[in-house]
């Protein structure tokens, strides 16, 4: 039986009604009885041997590269040889990541140092003293330079005089690597020539912009840009030039300008020149992702309160509108309730240790939990995974966040959980990617195809913080606590604050306000500066202020943005989460699991008014059946960020066809001629869903109709999302997104009949109102003849 709007409505109300019902019933139990999750504590012998398979992991893929890739940028494990930018086979935009500057032994430095091996460090260091140099007429990523070259050099450099000091070696040193990373820097500047002080995504070594590729650059990134500040800031303070520190200090504030005043969230693709967004989606991952991070750590790094403020306010945002329940779905920056995806990504499996840094930790258990079950789904964590935990992307290029992450929450709780974890990690790496010259990426986890490619994040972050959490810190040669870990796993110690600051006079702004500081957590101005900038633990045991019972809030009252709030709806047992979602909160005590079961109820009550307003959002695809002409029937759809939006009474309106092929990925469709003035279907997949919406007009269909491939995918059991364009706005026809379940109600009608099938797309708010206006005037007239009331 298809299901008419009317039924759908209710069937969404009815699920979500479920949904709290079961929220309920999780609130009740926690009242009677506390279960506790069995831990099996790994002992400390067995804990040291994970350090050094951790350690042998690393030697096998560092001798693989010294022994057969080195002075190359990267080792191809499965060749075993070296890959040579210009030389191996180009592999497009990818290949922006080198610059035949020897990368992974640059990237690797400070691990031999924190493993202990001195001799190997100093070898390391003269040779690329000895062979690295950058006047090459390359163009790479300004981004990945920063973080994998600058930061590299500098943290061995750092490391270096600390050996001088500590280690009585390395005498020799005169800061080399230092003048590698001021001449690095220089290179990269001409980057940073926009009229927003946002940097290009790339530039040539040699250069500079006035390299002719380059000549139409304009689009970056907002971690690409945002990722700039704390090793520039380190470059500036340790060569005494401010000129670094200035320029990244300038591209923060000018993307800070950029958010959106209504949401605090910002985009992901941003045009340097004129400041206005290219893609709108908002998220915590790809394209943002290090934006956040280097906005908490350049204040842990620097002290300077206007980051943490920022902060602060993005992470208020992040937590309102992307975060639900343990999930990180990307929104629309400038509509922000509204869904742009339904998949996320694996680089978002850094936000747990962020969260730990900032001080709130049970959200980042949450998360992280969810990313466990991902992986042990599917032995590696996929690029990119449904909301049901399906494969989106398949490869896993043996990315360090979940590891990087696990650490974090290790150090945070000491619950033996996260060495687990982690030794469950590391199995699976020696299992699966371990090939007889290094380790290999993961072309698709579903078949475990290897690639031809170990990144140097492999050993200078995936393994690295796989020997940091199996090794107790007072081990260590040096204290971690001392230092911050850039986003390439890189140190930088919290002495740089004190080598002073050349580039600005530190000023209250209007946007350091006290109240940005009291809305988060942790939430005591007492904290900061200066226990935040020492061991990391201490900042993340007991900051964070809890509601305390007695004030008991209302859900009338209950905002998501606020942080005190969320903490309290956990305390009393309630996850945020969306309808499908598995997991569940646990009442911290008796009386607030009554709180919960009391804001459940009110809760009931507001979600009849957040149901008008997603009702708002959704689409429809309608139709009438042979049997009954007059009654259509409403299917739901989403809307797309591309393509007219169709709003009030407006609708379009023609037969249905297939288009041929069906995913409509090719230059032309078999069957271009009858498309013309229809509504075209294209299944999901093999190109965007813009590409297909493209290729839809071109042919001259008057819609499109993406459908879903993923079969028994439905909008009644997963959140609807609108699909996402590429910033361009050259889509003049409506397109809409249909789930497998509600589609195949469509198709079904469409085999059916004999006749073709005409549908509408329009407003599914709009096709209510329609619907009631004809029952209304029906009603009219049957009252008007004295009728027996009848069913419509
Ligand atoms: C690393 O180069 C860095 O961690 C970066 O911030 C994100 N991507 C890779 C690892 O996945």
């Amino acid at each position: 039986m298809p299901a008419t709007i009317s039924e759908s409505f209710i069937h969404g109300q009815r699920l979500m009604l479920i949904f709290l019902v079961a929220l309920c019933i999780v609130v009740a139990c926690v009242l009677s009885t506390e279960t506790t999750m069995p831990t099996q504590n790994m002992s400390n012998k067995e804990r040291a041997e994970l350090r050094e398979e951790a350690r042998d992991m690393f030697y096998h893929a560092y001798n693989a590269y010294m022994q057969n890739a080195y002075p190359a940028d990267e080792l191809m494990p499965l060749s075993c040889k070296g890959r040579y930018r210009g030389v191996t086979p180009s592999r497009g935009d990818m290949d922006d990541i080198l610059g035949n500057f020897s990368m992974t032994l640059v990237d690797t430095l400070d691990t031999l140092v924190l493993l202990g091996d001195f001799t190997e460090f100093e070898h390391a260091v003269k040779l690329v003293i000895r062979d690295v140099q950058f006047d090459s007429d390359i163009i790479v990523s300004v981004f990945e330079t920063n973080i994998r070259m600058v930061g590299g050099l500098l943290s061995a450099h750092i490391l270096a005089e600390y050996l001088q000091k500590h280690a009585d070696t390395m005498h020799w040193y005169k800061g080399e690597l230092l003048e590698l990373s001021r001449e690095l820097g220089y290179r990269l500047l001409p980057a940073f020539n926009t009229s927003t002080g946002i940097p290009h995504a790339r530039v040539n070594l040699r250069l500079g912009m006035k390299d002719p590729m380059l000549k139409k650059s304009r689009e970056t990134c907002t971690a690409c840009a945002g990722t700039i500040l704390l090793e520039f800031a380190a470059l500036s303070r340790l060569t005494g030039d401010p000129i670094f520190e200035v320029r990244a200090h300038a591209a923060m504030d000018a993307l800070w300008k950029l958010r959106h005043r209504g949401s605090d969230l910002m985009g992901t693709v941003l045009n340097v020149h004129s400041g206005d967004w290219v893609r709108r989606d908002s998220g915590v991952g790809a394209g943002i992702d290090s934006y956040y991070e280097y906005l908490f750590k350049s204040y842990v790094l620097l002290g300077d309160d206007k980051y943490l403020a920022r902060f602060n306010r993005h992470y208020n945002a992040v937590m309102k509108y992307v975060s639900e329940g343990p999930m990180l779905l990307d929104v629309l920056m400038h509509r922000p309730h509204a869904k742009s995806k339904n998949f996320m990504d694996s680089l978002l499996a850094f936000w747990p240790g962020l969260q730990v840094l900032s001080g709130d930790l049970k959200p980042a258990v949450q998360t992280h939990e969810m990313l466990y079950q991902v992986m042990q789904m599917h032995t590696f964590i996929p690029e990119a995974f449904t909301v049901d935990f399906q494969i989106h992307w398949g490869q896993h290029p043996l990315r360090p966040e979940f590891i990087e992450s696990t650490y974090f929450l290790y150090r945070a709780t000491g619950d033996h959980h996260y060495l687990q974890v982690g030794k469950k990690a590391l199995k699976t790496l020696q299992k699966y990617a371990k090939v007889s010259c290094g380790y290999a990426a993961v072309n698709d986890v579903r078949t475990g195809k290897h690639e031809d490619r170990m990144d140097s994040f492999v050993l200078s972050e995936t393994i690295k913080y796989l020997f940091l959490l199996f090794s107790d810190p007072q081990d260590l040669i040096i204290n971690v606590d001392e230092f911050v870990f850039t986003t390439e796993a890189h140190l930088l110690p919290l002495s740089i604050a004190q080598l002073g600051n050349a580039t600005f006079s530190f000023r209250q702004t209007d946007e350091h306000n006290v109240l940005d500081f009291m809305r988060t957590c942790p939430s005591s101005n007492k904290l900061f500066p200066e226990k935040v900038r020492k061991p990391l633990r201490n900042f993340i045991t007991g900051s964070c202020p809890r509601t305390t019972a007695g004030k008991r809030l209302s859900a009338l009252d209950f905002q998501a943005s606020n942080a005190d709030h969320l903490r309290a709806v956990y305390d009393m047992g309630i996850t945020m989460v969306s309808v499908g979602d598995r997991s569940q909160g646990k009442a911290k005590s008796h009386e607030e699991g009554e709180m919960g079961l009391q804001f459940m109820q009110e809760m009931l009550e507001l979600t009849k008014m957040q149901s008008i307003n997603q009702l708002a959002q959704l689409q429809a695809v309608a139709y009438a059946t042979d049997e009954k002409p007059q009654d259509w029937i409403a299917l739901m759809a989403g809307p797309s960020h591309f393509g007219p939006e169709l709003t009030g009474d407006q609708f379009v309106q023609g037969e249905l066809i297939l288009a041929k092929p069906l995913r409509a990925c090719d230059e032309t469709l078999e069957n271009a001629e009858e498309a013309k003035g229809k509504v075209l279907v294209a299944e999901r997949g093999d190109c965007t869903f813009v590409s297909k919406a493209r290729l839809a007009q071109k042919v001259g269909a008057a819609a499109l109709i993406v459908c879903d491939n993923v079969p028994g995918s439905s909008g009644e059991t997963q959140p609807m999302f609108a699909m996402s364009g590429d910033g361009k706005d050259d889509v003049l026809i409506p397109v809409v997104f249909m789930y497998s379940m509600e589609f195949g109600k469509l198709s079904a009608v469409m085999q059916r009949r004999k006749q073709p099938l005409r549908v509408r797309v329009m407003q599914m708010v709009e096709f209510k109102r329609w619907q009631l206006a004809k029952e209304q005037r029906l009603n009219q007239t049957a009252s008007v003849a004295q009728k027996p009331e009848k069913e419509l």
